[in-house]
């Protein structure tokens, strides 16, 4: 009897274990579908850039359109808002409207931004603010790649100051009047330019050639004989200055020039003797411009504020290398 009891408890156990392992294997819920990863190929990138207005700005447009493709993007938007804030907020308007991936937007001025800024975002379109800043919250935008401009001044400063150490009169040629470049290059220059300075004048030449000749024709009038150095915000007006000194007799040398962008046109002056020292401010932004696009478009965490290392370059050095100027 113990015996059959014992069977049928062995049994008993035997189709309980046959039970569990033959049990219907519980369907897992599918995973949830892994968003594809965009490559460069997918890319459309809005590039509304401000201008042509100097050797800077050309050399931006054509590392922007360069690497565009080199790195073999679908589309790059580029336009051309001939520095009027107006055009380029067109531009990125119309950018929004066709549901671009990324924009880059490298602002003409700081302020005026809020607004479109917020219709991208509300768009979920990703923006790059570069080179120049804006005075937007930087909520309203995910990156912020370029110069330190502050640092670009304070840094004209100490050779103005290398060169003027028993001090003098100085004028300043101002780049476009509420851009970022130009605020930041004259705050940080002011901050570090020493008090046997004096700043006699400082007028606006827009970052251009053209304009900087009658400023400075003006400035040799109001100040004949007083002007000591020149701090002038960009290459391209240095050049217009110097043609103006030429005309009014001025020797390579007589005014010290600090200049500001480290151009090839930079470069010459120098060696010419004309400018005795040129604080670089590097334009080639193109591959970190689409480098961080693609992050974005794949969600990726990218650091809110990205500066590019610069230096200082000098009349000594300057025959040497021109000829490896990328710009
Ligand atoms: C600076 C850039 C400035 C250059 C000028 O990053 O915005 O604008 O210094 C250019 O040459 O016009």
């Amino acid at each position: 009897m113990k015996n059959i009891k014992k069977l049928v408890l062995l049994m008993a156990i035997l189709i309980l274990a046959l039970a569990a392992c033959s049990s219907p294997e519980v369907a897992e819920p599918p995973a949830e579908e892994e968003p594809e990863t965009k490559t460069y190929e997918d890319m459309v990138l809005c590039y509304p850039q401000l201008g042509a207005e100097s050797d800077w700005r050309t050399a931006n447009s054509a590392s922007i359109k360069q690497e565009a493709e080199n790195y073999g993007i679908k589309q790059l938007i580029f336009s051309d808002a001939q520095q009027k804030q107006e055009n380029q907020i067109s531009a990125v308007r119309s950018c929004i409207a066709q549901g671009v991936d990324v924009i880059a937007l490298p602002p003409v001025v700081e302020d005026g931004w809020d607004a479109v800024l917020t219709e991208a975002k509300d768009a979920g379109i990703p923006v790059i603010i570069v080179d120049r800043s804006v005075s937007a919250d930087s909520s309203l935008y995910d990156v912020h790649l370029g110069s330190d401009m502050f640092l670009e001044g304070q840094r004209a400063a100490e050779e103005m100051n290398r060169l003027l150490p028993d001090g003098g009169n100085i004028v300043e040629l101002f780049g476009t009047v509420g851009s970022g470049a130009a605020e930041g290059r004259a705050d940080g220059f002011r901050d570090k330019l020493n008090d046997n300075i004096t700043i006699l004048d400082s007028q606006t030449g827009n970052f251009t050639r053209a304009e900087a000749i009658p400023v400075t024709e003006a400035f040799l009038k109001k100040y004949e004989g007083q002007i000591d150095g020149m701090f002038i915000h960009n290459d391209d007006m240095a050049i217009g200055a110097i043609e103006a000194l030429k005309n009014a007799g001025i020797q390579p040398g007589d005014i010290k020039i600090v200049s500001v962008d480290g151009t090839r046109g930079g470069f010459q002056a120098m060696i010419d003797g004309w400018i005795q020292a040129d604080v670089e401010c590097n334009p080639l932004l193109g591959p970190q411009v689409i480098e961080i696009a693609l992050k974005l478009m794949n969600g990726e965490a990218v650091e809110p504020e990205i500066l590019t290392n610069e230096t200082v370059y000098y009349p000594e050095e300057a025959a040497d290398l021109i000829d490896s100027r990328q710009y």
